[in-house]
């Protein structure tokens, strides 16, 4: 008997499908009828695809014993295991690579839904459409026992014509969905693997005359301010604006004054289609994008992305995404000033442009194609560069253009991601460009830009950034004519991303360069009992890419890692600038297209971190491009102390995606600088055989280890160099640059030894020399700890000495830790730098203030532990019945756990706090950068080894202040 049965072949055709209507434009409603099968179905897995029979398709089958899976949905993520498990590859195809042949082993889903149709549903009158939004990898479908055919194209819509096959009671749809197919080869995108029917299923009615495929061109001339509409509709009908006073035939062209749509004003006409049979709403945008001057312009105007690249995810349902976290992503996006996204790696569920058109972003929707685990065969049998798959590549194009050519967010179209070159993407780029002139086309591997209309890179460097922005990077004729983007960088996996500030700032100073999208929105941790969340490898994958599916700028439950709060700051629409000292604010509007007016702004002045005054400040409302330099009021009578202003942009009213008062953008800047602390060492030691005691702190007298000050224990007190490394510092297994955590492994900074030297009680001070160092390793560092007190505070002055050749070899923190008691330390309050994490090159958003967690509250929850969690600038901090100031300003965390447990954590469940909180006050850390899918940090982050002196000094909380 032969195993593969003919009924299964399609699964290993390339071809796109059979049976499916042509593609077209897709709307949220109409006049006509629909009827949703989002739902419960009847659910039966098989190993293989050609395990069972099409019996299941018949009318009156007993599908009673099988089990059941929410319809969209994936499988995988329900049933607690039954139905397998998600599996997670970067670029490695998790089957061996015989184009388009794929394993035995193939799950398949067999997917039974029996449906009425509403009452009044003509069965007369028109057709029917049954649509499937998102299939994941092919599907075969049969209705009423009819095998209506089969398609792939994973995040792509198919239509068929059912009209004839329907009855008015006991419909039975049957869908079976096989895990892998030829398809499987062009959607090889970082992600986890997760089929089923993951997007809505839905039944349309089509009365005669409905609309079919329509069009929606409205450019707008930004010199005349005038919008000219057109919409092309396959059946003639009527157009029209009320708001524009249009009322025109289809294929008939009416220019009007109108405002036009960009993100920043996403003004939406609403009008109607209106054809014999249906009346389809049309919320219309007038933009116009276009290539000039080498520039990408909207309307005129070059814009610069501020983006994100955004994958769908949900941590409980994947890519099966509602509609309330769709609007979750584009609120969150517009409040954290984000203007653009790169729908990576596939056309998005159709909702998510509505939202996109509605609140305001720039789009570049990109097609469900990605080869990249072609790269392993250097690209041999790339899909893209054999004609045989060209009719699949021309069918993604197709599907993703037709279904979202309406939307005025889509301003450029991406043929795909990582998928080499080849021919089959030129043929991509021909047709896009011959059905659409009215937008541009993106593609990353395209580095000639032959099919392209703009430059586009990913991950690469601040130097090389900046060098194509001065035009210096040579290329192609064609490419040399071309604006620049990056269309993916600031790779946000775990602690960092570090260095964006840099970037956009080397953006803001070539007209060349338009922008970036960071990478990316969301980390793919799905939500797990054993873990919290899970990643690559926890659900037994024999191969995997771990952590790697963990890179956003939301943790997996949407919460703001400290990376979007960053990022926020870094592109905030209006700059906030100048020596304020002198009594003046420079604003600048950094809008492309709006003006100021939607802002208010408000100063206020704080003295040692807390505002003693505020009020509003008068700014003209800028238009784009503009400064304006802002007078001050007076500064109020403020006592000794340090004193600032801060200066913030709110929204003057409510707005859509945001409420009165949210906060837009800030700056500060000192008014009368921070006097360091100084303590007059007037107490001296003394020893008895165990004890030192200096004013406030007893120390042990044999080791001269601090025990105690002011009443608080203190254990474990010494210089502190390791950190748990950071996915930016064990970067990624293919970077050509250095991998710091390696170097540092390697040279033992995790297991440094501390030799102690001496213990000296002299006439003021209590000094404990120290040699701190790895084994096998001649560098260390001469360290000494020098106390004094004057009788109330106590004061540590550290001097580090590197000794031997440290210069390849820069430190990953340098300060000194100690243990608190635990159960005596929960709330925390500080003067610096918050209220977030903040790192050298990460450390935009952090603002200067008086700030109150708790130790919890601190933590940064990374999904793979790694450092985390430091304030910058910190003065002081009062913790645990102490308070600690700087000597200079320091970087402060404190956790529940020893930086060796947090280095050993693979998930947050391995961190479990102990009886001891672990305070870090840091002198400097090491830059953070990117270097888990980029650049690491630039040279002026690093932490180098050099002679270093550094002091702190200890009293009791709430103790007199002092300084
Ligand atoms: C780049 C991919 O385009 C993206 O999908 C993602 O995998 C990202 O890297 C890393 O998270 S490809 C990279 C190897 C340059």
């Amino acid at each position: 008997m032969s195993f593969r049965t003919t009924a299964v072949d399609y699964v290993e055709d390339v071809s796109p499908g059979n049976g499916a209507l042509p593609p077209r434009a897709r709307y949220a409603t109409s006049d006509a009828r629909t009827l949703s099968l989002n739902g419960s179905w009847r659910f039966r897995l098989s190993a293989t695809a050609g395990a069972e029979d099409d019996a299941f398709a018949e009318p009156g089958y007993d599908a009673d014993g099988w089990a059941e899976v929410s319809v969209p949905g994936h499988w995988v993520l329900q049933g607690g295991g039954r139905f397998g498990s998600p599996a997670y590859t970067n670029h490695l195809y998790p089957f061996p690579v015989d184009p388009p042949r794929v394993p035995t082993e193939n799950p398949t889903g067999d997917h039974l839904r029996v449906f009425d149709l509403p009452e009044d549903w003509d069965l007369d009158d028109g057709g029917a459409v049954l649509r499937f939004d998102g299939v994941e990898s092919c599907a075969r479908v049969w209705l009423n026992g009819t095998d209506i055919g089969e398609f792939k194209g994973s995040r792509l819509p198919h239509e068929f014509a059912v009209g004839h096959l329907l009855k008015t009671a006991g419909n039975v749809l049957a869908v079976r969905v096989h895990q892998w197919s030829a398809g499987s080869y062009l959607e090889d995108q970082d992600q986890w693997w997760l089929p089923g029917i993951f997007r809505d299923v839905t039944l349309l009615h089509r009365p005669a005359g409905a609309v079919l495929d329509h069009f929606v061109h409205a450019s707008y001339d930004h010199a005349g301010g005038l919008g000219t509409l057109r919409v092309d509709s396959d059946v003639d009908g009527r157009v029209t604006v009320p708001d524009l006073g249009i009322d025109v035939a289809t294929g008939e062209s009416v220019t009007v004054p109108v405002e036009p749509w960009s993100a920043e004003t996403p003004k939406l006409y609403d009008g109607v289609l209106a054809t014999e049979g249906e009346r389809v709403p049309l919320r219309i945008g007038f933009r116009t994008v276009e290539l000039a001057d080498g520039l990408i312009k909207v309307n005129g105007k070059a814009v610069l992305f501020k983006g994100v690249n955004r994958h769908e995810w949900h941590p409980e349902k994947g890519r099966a995404l509602d509609l309330e976290s769709m609007r979750e992503d584009v609120l969150l996006m517009k409040r954290h000033n984000i203007n653009a996204v790169r729908t990576s790696h596939y056309p998005p569920h159709p909702a998510f442009l509505d939202l996109c058109d509605e609140y305001g972003l720039w789009v570049i929707d990109e097609c469900d194609l990605e080869t990249h685990g072609f790269t392993e065969q250097d690209w041999r049998d790339n899909p893209v560069d054999d004609d045989r798959w060209t009719p699949a590549l021309l069918d993604r194009a197709a599907r993703m253009v037709e279904r979202d050519k309406n939307h005025p967010s889509v301003v450029i179209w991406s043929l795909g991601n990582e998928a080499g070159t080849g021919r089959g993407l030129t043929a991509m780029a021909e047709w896009i460009h011959g059905r659409d002139a009215s937008r541009l086309v993106h593609y990353e591997g395209d580095v000639d830009c032959r099919d392209t209309d703009m430059y586009s890179r990913m991950y690469a460097g601040h130097a090389e950034v900046e060098q194509i922005g001065q035009r210096l990077d040579g290329g192609t004729h064609k490419r040399r004519e071309l604006p620049f983007i990056l269309c993916e960088y600031g790779h946000a996996m775990g602690n960092g991303p570090g260095g964006i500030a840099d970037y956009q700032q080397i953006f803001e100073s070539y007209d060349r360069l338009q922008g970036g999208f960071i990478w990316e929105w969301i980390d793919h941790g799905v939500k797990d009992e054993r873990y919290g969340f899970a990643y690559g490898g926890d659900f037994g994958e024999e191969l995997h890419d771990g952590n790697f599916v963990c890179d956003g700028l939301l943790f997996p439950d949407r919460r703001p890692s400290p990376g979007l709060v960053e990022y926020k700051k870094v592109i905030e629409p209006v700059r906030i600038e100048g020596d304020l000292a002198d009594g003046t604010v420079r604003i600048t509007n950094r809008y492309d297209f709006a003006d100021l007016s939607a802002l208010a702004f408000e100063w206020s002045y704080q003295v040692d971190g807390e505002t003693v005054e505020s009020g509003p400040l008068s700014v003209p409302v800028l238009a784009p491009g503009e400064s304006a330099d802002v007078k001050l009021p007076e500064p109020p009578a403020a006592g000794s102390g340090e004193t600032q202003w801060t200066v913030r942009a709110l929204l003057a009213a409510d707005t859509a995606w945001g409420p009165k008062g949210h906060v837009v953008g800030w700056g500060q800047s000192p008014v009368s600088a921070r006097r360091a602390p100084s303590v007059a060492p007037t107490a001296g030691p003394v020893s008895d055989d165990r004890l030192i005691t200096l004013g406030p702190a007893s120390f042990d007298a044999r080791t001269g280890a601090l025990r105690s000050v002011g009443g608080v224990e203190v254990t474990g007190l010494r210089l502190d160099v390791w950190r748990a490394t950071t996915d930016n510092d064990d970067g990624a297994a293919w970077q050509t640059d250095i991998r710091y955590s390696e170097v540092w492994r390697k040279f033992g900074l995790h297991r440094m030894r501390h030799r102690l030297d001496g213990v000296e009680a002299g006439a003021d001070a209590l000094t404990v020399r120290t040699r701190v160092a790895p084994a096998a390793w001649e560098v260390g560092l001469s360290t000494v700890y020098r106390w004094t007190s004057d009788g109330e505070r106590l004061r540590l002055t550290v001097s580090v000495t590197p000794e031997g050749d440290w210069t390849a070899l820069p430190l990953p923190r340098l300060g000194i830790r100690f243990g608190l008691s635990g159960a005596d330390t929960d709330s925390v309050t500080w003067f610096g730098g918050g209220p977030g994490e903040a790192y050298p090159d990460t450390r935009a958003a952090s603002m200067v203030g008086r700030w109150q967690s708790t130790v919890d509250g601190m933590q940064t929850p990374y999904v793979r532990p790694q450092e985390n969690g430091a304030r910058a600038d910190v003065r002081w901090a009062e913790l645990g019945g102490l308070r600690v100031e700087g000597d200079p300003e320091f970087w402060f965390s404190a956790r529940r756990w020893t930086t060796e447990q947090l280095d050993a954590a693979a998930h947050r469940s391995d961190l479990v706090p102990g009886e001891t909180v672990w305070v870090h006050l840091d002198h400097g850390q090491h830059g953070i950068g990117t270097a888990s899918c980029g650049p690491g940090p630039l040279r002026q982050y690093y932490l180098l080894a050099e002679p270093t002196e550094f002091s702190f000094v200890f009293s009791q909380a709430g103790g007199p202040a002092g300084s």
